[in-house]
């Protein structure tokens, strides 16, 4: 067995601050209101937070363009708020870690305001500069992820500066060493104020490309040079560094957001001597729909390709490394609207993604919602939209004609970060609970059937079911350390499993469609769940640890209700013990 650790025993719980409760009324979301569910989220059993960006910040990608490293946004609350929410999360036994952005700032950063105030300014090379390509424009084709090339022009200099996602987020230079002590100075001061640790966004960037010539050009022109970063080794050698000079000889956890990271990368970054990252979030599972206009489409994932990554993810990390499990955050839409049924099967198909993922070996990452069984969103005009990247795209693509507006509106409503970023369904009040004003983003219509108060009360709410879920993690050590074997992988609607440890073996089986299935176990299970009800094997036995579905008869016929989930345990002297207790 893997040596235990207690950021793998745990469930993390992502906090999107703006839209999770609004404790002053101004329509924002805010430290005092997350404050005020504490208990709700110590009642729902995570063990840690992840807070979304609390930091100051023009707020053009929502808060994750930086001005202030040192501070809160005043539309959060002040220093004082943040502590009395360490404190208040501690006291409940909760764990919390931040945010850390520190692949680009905001260009209204002071850094880069006095980086633009002359090329000798010492903090000019905190930032990376070029010169125009030797004909004018851009030094090379490189593109930026929110839209156009990844260079702006700074006219006082004449040279450009690199931003790989939108011009007001400028790419920090880590070559720089002073600039990185900073950085690990900031760190030790949020780890002295209690924080837990750090989410890391887009840390396998931060060593830009050794290779800054022209790529071959993909969607819009451009070279997307995100690969090319991520495969620069010295992205390893600043990771060694953080974890020795802010990191060392503090119990916390690390989760870097690892985009365009292969597997062998993932392995390097999370490799178990524990010197570079705790885990990684990789996207391989996420993109799986992407195509010649990046996400806007409405191709869908398809279910044999998703199941061969996660095996991929799922083995490719075992013993070399650990996975963070996803379905959601706050860029991706809701999985629900992806994967499973916003209709008659909402309630089984949020409780069956559920299963799948937190069986994988992992750690389980809720994103605010999933819990609930929200949905996204339907946008029906480019005014409710809110997201950067959504609004740069839809102005993009319908003015050059590449997407028809009325596609694109539908691409958006399936695939916009607005889908995550609607307020909480805390109730169903008007503002959904979340607010007592006008919310700063329209609240999906729909928190009238589905909010946190209906659901705390009632027998089988999908927020029991993760109740359910997350205890089962702690009672079987196999959920977190059992190897995963995958079953029947090309199985086009049901995605299956085991998971194996000392002689103890579960089987998972969820079932992605709106077909009542049969669905033979392996051949390990079939005598010993035969035996189960009759008691008659006393050697080896199975029992149903858990299903999504009342009346569930996998058990007695091998055959899957819609969106069924089931989870079976076999322990092979499980009767013996039994029997001697
Ligand atoms: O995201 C980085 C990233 O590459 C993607 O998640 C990307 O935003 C998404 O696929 C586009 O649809 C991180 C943050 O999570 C995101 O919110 C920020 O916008 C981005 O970095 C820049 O800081």
């Amino acid at each position: 067995m893997d040596e235990r650790r207690w950021w793998k025993e745990s469930v993390v719980y992502q906090i999107y601050p703006q839209s999770f409760c609004d404790g002053n009324g101004d329509g924002v979301g805010d430290i005092p209101g997350i404050i005020s569910k504490l208990d709700y989220l110590a009642g729902l059993g995570v063990d840690v937070l992840w807070l979304s960006p609390i930091y100051p910040s023009p707020g053009y990608d929502s808060g994750y363009d930086i001005s202030d490293y040192e501070a809160i946004d005043p539309r959060y609350g002040g220093m004082e708020d943040f502590e009395r929410l360490v404190a208040q999360a501690h006291a409940r036994g909760l764990r919390l870690i931040i945010d850390l952005v520190v692949n680009h700032t905001s260009n209204e950063h002071p850094w880069f305001k006095a980086a633009c105030s002359g090329k000798n300014d010492p903090k000019r090379d905190y930032y990376i500069w070029n010169n125009p390509a030797p004909g004018g424009g851009p030094p090379n084709n490189w593109g930026a992820l929110f839209g156009g090339p990844a260079w702006t022009l700074d006219e006082k200099s004449g040279q450009y500066y690199l931003h790989l996602f939108s011009p007001k987020q400028p790419e920090l230079n880590w070559e720089n060493p002073q600039l990185r002590r900073e950085i690990y100075a900031m760190m030790r001061r949020w780890l002295s104020r209690g924080v837990d640790g750090f989410r890391m966004d887009v840390i396998s960037l931060i060593a830009k490309p050794d290779d800054f010539s022209d790529g071959p050009a993909g969607p819009g022109g451009y070279f997307d040079p995100r690969a090319r970063a991520a495969a620069n080794p010295k992205v390893h050698e600043y990771l060694r560094e953080m974890r020795r000079e802010a990191l060392a000889g503090r119990d916390v956890m690390t989760v870097g957001e690892a985009s365009a990271a292969t597997l062998e990368d993932a392995r390097r970054l999370t490799n178990p001597r524990g010197d570079e990252l705790d885990m990684v979030f990789q996207f391989e599972h996420m993109d799986l729909d992407g195509g010649e206009t990046f996400k806007w489409n409405d191709r869908g994932i398809p279910l044999p390709r998703l199941k061969s990554v996660m095996a991929k993810w799922q083995e490719g990390l075992a013993h070399r490394g650990w996975n963070a499990l996803f379905w959601n955050n706050h860029d991706q839409p809701r999985m629900i609207s992806r994967l499973g049924d916003e209709g008659e099967w909402r309630e089984a198909s949020a409780k069956m993604l559920a299963v799948c993922l937190h069986m994988m070996q992992g750690t389980p990452y809720v994103y605010q919602g999933e819990e609930l069984g929200m949905t996204n969103m339907r946008f029906t005009s480019p005014e409710q939209l809110r997201d950067s990247e959504s609004l740069s795209a839809y102005r993009r693509y319908v003015r050059d004609g590449d997407i028809p507006e009325g596609d694109m509106l539908r691409y958006i409503s399936m695939k916009s970060r607005d889908n995550a970023r609607t307020p909480m369904q805390w109730s169903a009040a008007p503002g959904a609970g979340f607010t007592r004003a006008a919310p700063w983003m329209g609240i999906n219509p729909n928190y009238r059937e589905i909010n946190a108060e209906e659901q705390l009360g009632r027998r089988g709410s999908v927020l029991n079911f993760y109740k359910e879920l997350i205890r089962l993690r702690r009672a079987y050590p196999i959920v977190v350390y059992g190897d995963f074997v995958p079953y029947a992988p090309d199985d086009p609607r049901v995605f299956a499993y085991l998971r194996v440890l000392d002689g103890e073996t579960l089987f998972v089986c969820c079932n992605f469609s709106a077909e009542r299935l049969g669905f033979a176990p392996p051949d390990g299970f079939r005598d010993a769940i035969r035996d189960a009800g009759a008691l008659r094997n006393t050697d080896a036995s199975a029992e149903l640890l858990l299903t999504n579905h009342e009346a569930s008869a996998y058990m007695t016929e091998f055959r899957l209700a819609p969106y069924e989930a089931v989870v079976i345990r076999k322990s092979q002297n499980q009767i013996k013990t039994k029997e001697v207790s």
